[in-house]
Parts: C-alpha cells; sequence; structure tokens
C-alpha cells in the first residue's frame, strides 16, 4: 500500500498531473518531494502552499539522485527514458503516476479506456450514457481533469480516458472494465517502434473484470484469464455477442449480435469512424450493467454530435463545406477523417495538413489522398516528410501559414468540395495545442 512510512516520495513534474499528486499526498499527510526540470513550472505557486519549500526543487531533474528516493509519481510529459530517472530505475526505484495512486485509493467502479484515436468522444460517450441511465458519473484523466481531482463520495462510476504515457507508470491496473480501441502509429518520439508503444497501450488490461476490443484492430486484441468477459466492436457484421453494423435496403444498423439496436439516422455522430466509436461505448455500458436500448440511451445518441475540432463542420460557403479536424494529430485520425469523408467518385476533398509530425511515417496517407484528395495544402515543419510520401502526380501546394493557405483555398473550392484540416501532426510547432490551432482555422474560414 501507500502509506508505507519507509518510502521516500518524489512527484516528478508540476503541470496538472503533479499538482492534482502533490494535492492529494498532502491530504492524506504523506511527505513528498517534488521536482521539475522547468525553472518555473505551472504549478509553483500552488504546491508552496502544500509543500515544505526546502522540499521544492526546479531547473533540473538531477537532484533526484541525491534525495535518496525510493518512488516516484512520474507526470506523463516526462520520458521514463530521462537519463536520471532510467538510472533511477535501474536501482530499484519504483516509477508510479497519479494513475496507480488513483487506482490503490478509488473506491468505486472504474472503467479505462485509451487507444491512439477516438479516447476523448468515446469517454465522453460513455460517461453521457452512463448519467442518462442514472449513474453519478465522472470522466478524467487524459481528457482534462485528472484522475485524483475526480476521487469523492457517492460515485457510481470513474471513467478515465489514460494516454500510453499515463499507462506506463501503471502496475496492474485492475480496471473494473477496460478498452482499447484502436493502435496506430503515434508519440513516436518517445518510443523505440509500434510494438513498444502497443505494450504500453496493452497495459490497460492488466487484471481487468472486463474488456472491450476492435475486431478490426488485432493490435486490440486482449490476453486475460479465463471468464473475464470480452465484447469485440466492428463496422462489419457481427458475431455473436459482438456490436457490429447490418446493412440492409434502407441504410445501416447498429448491432448487438443479431440485435438490431439503432439506425444510423438516428445517431447524430456521423461517418464510420464514429460509428465504431457508438459501438465501442455501448458494448461499455452493456458491460457495465445498463440496458443498451433504452429510450435514454437513444436520446443520448441522437442528441451527441461530437467534440470540437473533432471532424467539426465550421462552415459551408458557397456550397464548399469546411471541416476543422485539428484534433487530426496523427496519421491514423486523418486516415479515419478521409475515409470517413471520402468519395472516390467525387474525390473532391481539398486536404490541409502539417505540424510536427512526433516521428511519424506518413506513408500510409499516400493512398487515400491518392482516392480521395485533389489538392494537399502543406505548412508546418514536417510538411516536407509528408510531400515527399504522397503519390506522383498529386497535386501539392505549400505554405508558410495558415492564413495562406485559407485565403488560397477560398479561391480554389468549388461547389460540393470539402475543405479539411487535418493535419496529422501534432499542432506544438506553431501554436499553444491543437485548440488553439482550430480556433485560428475556424477564426480563418469565418472571415473569408
Ligand atoms: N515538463 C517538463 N519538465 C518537467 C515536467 C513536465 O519540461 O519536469 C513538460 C513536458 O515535457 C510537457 C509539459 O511539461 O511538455 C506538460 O507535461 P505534464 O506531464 O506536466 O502534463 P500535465 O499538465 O500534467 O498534463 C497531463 C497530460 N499531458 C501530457 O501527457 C503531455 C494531459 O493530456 C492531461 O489532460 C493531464 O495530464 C491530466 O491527466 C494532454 C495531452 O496532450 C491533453 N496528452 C497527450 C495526447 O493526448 O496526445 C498524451
Ligand atoms: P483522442 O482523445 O484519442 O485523441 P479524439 O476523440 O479526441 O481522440 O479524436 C482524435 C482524432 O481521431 C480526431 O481527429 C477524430 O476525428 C479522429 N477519430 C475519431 N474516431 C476515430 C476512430 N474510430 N478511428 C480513428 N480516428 C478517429
Amino acid at each position: 500500500s501507500l502509506i508505507g512510512s519507509d518510502r521516500i516520495r518524489a512527484v516528478v513534474g508540476l503541470g496538472a498531473t503533479g499538482l492534482s499528486c502533490v494535492r492529494f499526498l498532502a491530504s492524506k499527510g504523506i511527505e513528498f518531494y517534488v521536482v521539475d526540470s522547468r525553472e518555473n513550472p505551472p504549478g509553483l505557486e500552488e504546491a508552496k502552499k502544500l509543500c515544505p519549500e526546502e522540499r521544492i526543487f526546479t531547473g533540473d531533474l538531477g537532484v533526484l539522485e541525491t534525495l535518496g528516493v525510493t518512488e516516484l509519481f512520474v507526470s506523463p510529459g516526462i520520458a521514463l527514458r530521462t537519463p536520471v530517472l532510467s538510472r533511477l530505475a535501474e536501482r530499484g526505484v519504483a516509477m508510479r503516476g497519479d494513475i496507480d495512486l488513483f487506482r490503490d485509493y478509488v473506491d468505486a467502479p472504474f472503467v479505462a479506456i485509451t487507444g491512439s484515436n477516438a479516447k476523448s468522444t468515446v469517454t465522453t460517450l460513455v460517461v453521457l450514457l452512463l448519467q442518462a441511465c442514472g449513474k453519478n458519473a465522472k470522466a478524467g484523466g487524459n481528457l482534462g481533469l485528472p484522475a485524483l481531482d475526480l476521487l469523492s463520495p457517492n460515485t457510481d462510476f470513474y471513467v478515465l480516458e489514460l494516454s500510453s504515457f499515463q499507462l506506463e507508470t501503471t502496475h496492474g491496473l485492475q480496471a473494473d472494465l477496460a478498452c482499447l480501441l484502436n493502435v496506430s502509429e503515434d508519440h513516436m518520439d518517445r518510443y523505440k517502434d509500434l510494438y513498444e508503444y502497443q505494450r504500453a497501450k496493452q497495459k490497460v488490461y492488466r487484471g481487468c473484470k472486463a474488456a472491450v476490443c476492435n475486431k478490426q484492430d488485432i493490435l486490440t486484441a486482449p490476453l486475460l484469464a479465463e471468464g473475464v468477459p470480452v465484447r469485440a466492436f466492428t463496422t462489419k457484421s457481427p458475431d455473436l455477442k459482438e456490436y457490429g453494423m447490418l446493412k440492409d435496403g434502407d441504410g445501416a444498423w447498429l448491432c448487438h449480435g443479431v440485435e438490431r439496436l439503432y439506425h444510423t439516422s438516428q445517431v447524430a455522430l456521423k461517418g464510420s469512424h464514429n460509428h465504431a466509436n457508438v459501438l465501442a461505448a455501448l458494448a461499455m455500458i452493456e458491460l457495465l450493467g445498463m440496458d443498451v436500448m433504452s429510450e435514454a440511451v437513444a436520446k443520448v445518441l441522437s442528441e451527441f454530435c461530437g467534440l470540437p475540432h473533432r471532424c467539426e463542420t465550421v462552415r459551408v460557403r458557397n456550397e464548399v463545406t469546411y471541416i476543422n479536424d485539428s484534433k487530426g494529430t496523427n496519421v491514423g485520425a486523418t486516415l479515419a477523417a478521409l475515409q470517413g469523408l471520402g468519395s472516390s467518385a467525387a474525390k473532391n476533398i481539398l486536404l490541409i495538413a502539417g505540424g510536427d509530425g512526433k516521428g511519424a511515417d506518413f506513408r500510409a496517407l499516400a493512398k487515400p489522398v491518392n482516392d480521395f484528395v485533389r489538392t494537399t495544402y502543406l505548412f508546418g515543419k514536417d510538411a516536407e516528410q509528408i510531400a515527399e510520401v504522397l503519390p506522383v502526380g498529386a497535386e501539392v501546394k505549400r505554405f508558410e501559414t495558415l492564413d495562406q493557405i485559407v485565403a488560397s483555398i477560398g479561391k480554389d473550392g468549388k461547389e460540393g468540395d470539402i475543405v479539411l484540416f487535418s493535419p496529422a501532426c501534432a499542432s506544438l510547432d506553431m501554436y499553444k495545442n491543437y485548440e488553439v490551432r482550430g480556433e485560428h482555422f475556424a477564426r480563418l474560414v469565418n472571415e473569408l
């Protein structure tokens, strides 16, 4: 357990996560050090109110080697490969995180959701569905509110969105329900290869009591003890117990086995990638004991049209539709957007991409660009890397800024076109975050 007085603890990092650990440990009367590599980390002032100043060290992580620490709570933004951390780990110092602490203290069932894409969308949908079913459910984690800050009495379910970084520092998560939505390359600047990244994601299933996985993505398949209930989802026709889609004369149905649950016209989220997301959420609430076919569930599905910056329609101008998918920060997300919106007959997508590629391999974009995109507009740090992999003969235009791109597209767009801003890259080379980038795009489009 945590209270062992023999341990010498340090919270590493003073962002949102570090601060939540500081608040939590202080509230339990547990002593700890705080260390951040930055001179002036965001949580410094608040931490000073909760921890004696002589226990706070900023500007360098090296001090950790002099404090005799035995247990660290490492923030997700810091790689465990950081030399001082890997030296300490080699000497047997425990590398834990806020989610490990949460797991030690949580006293209500909790759901853990991870994946390369769709985590926030599915986490939000699951919590809305549970609330509609009359449960007191709270969502957080990578979604924004740190997990420890969610803990409160009378909660029926905690629903956590977890990143691979957060999962790296968990030890036997034992979620009541675990879900790995999909695995495609992301954060390759922090991982050796896709398999190291997949291993971090797979930790979501450790010791879980029930699981949901993606039948169309073998990398999500769990290895579980016998008797642990598992539901798979697919956008094809499902086997018994699976969640999937059946197509007939009048469109497509979301199904559980042979049972038709909802027609796609009853679901506000659009695109086959989003239907997969809804199926995953339905599988999850079933395993949590909810009725998947009820008025309450139908109402949520008919109303939830997604989070901002995820394939969000910003404007239709001169019959050109402008879509903001600024949260498309990796290749997998942009692929899903192209496949979800594209038509090979029309080839009417004008794609805007580029930014910080985080070491990604962009080659998977070549085919959908060839099939669905008329012109690709590139900007940002890794624009050239994207240009290199696009099919020979593809029309590519390069710009310095998004302002120039939107101005140019305002002239290039023809009736029926879709302008898709789905960068396949992080925003950090030019923006504070993907939200600021998406708002910039929306503002430029609205000013056209
Ligand atoms: N940093 C330092 N030195 C330190 C500590 C941190 O330079 O000693 C830097 C990191 O390199 C990073 C930044 O500070 O650039 C923030 O790192 P952090 O670990 O302090 O971040 P938090 O503020 O605690 O926010 C984290 C998640 N951020 C990251 O994983 C980078 C938030 O997810 C999450 O909402 C929050 O915890 C609450 O759980 C954000 C995110 O971008 C949205 N996540 C990535 C993603 O979704 O792709 C994984
Ligand atoms: P995350 O929290 O994992 O980043 P989001 O719900 O914020 O997930 O969506 C991130 C990006 O992934 C958006 O660009 C969104 O359009 C795209 N996306 C949504 N659902 C899927 C899916 N099932 N597969 C691939 N990409 C998806």
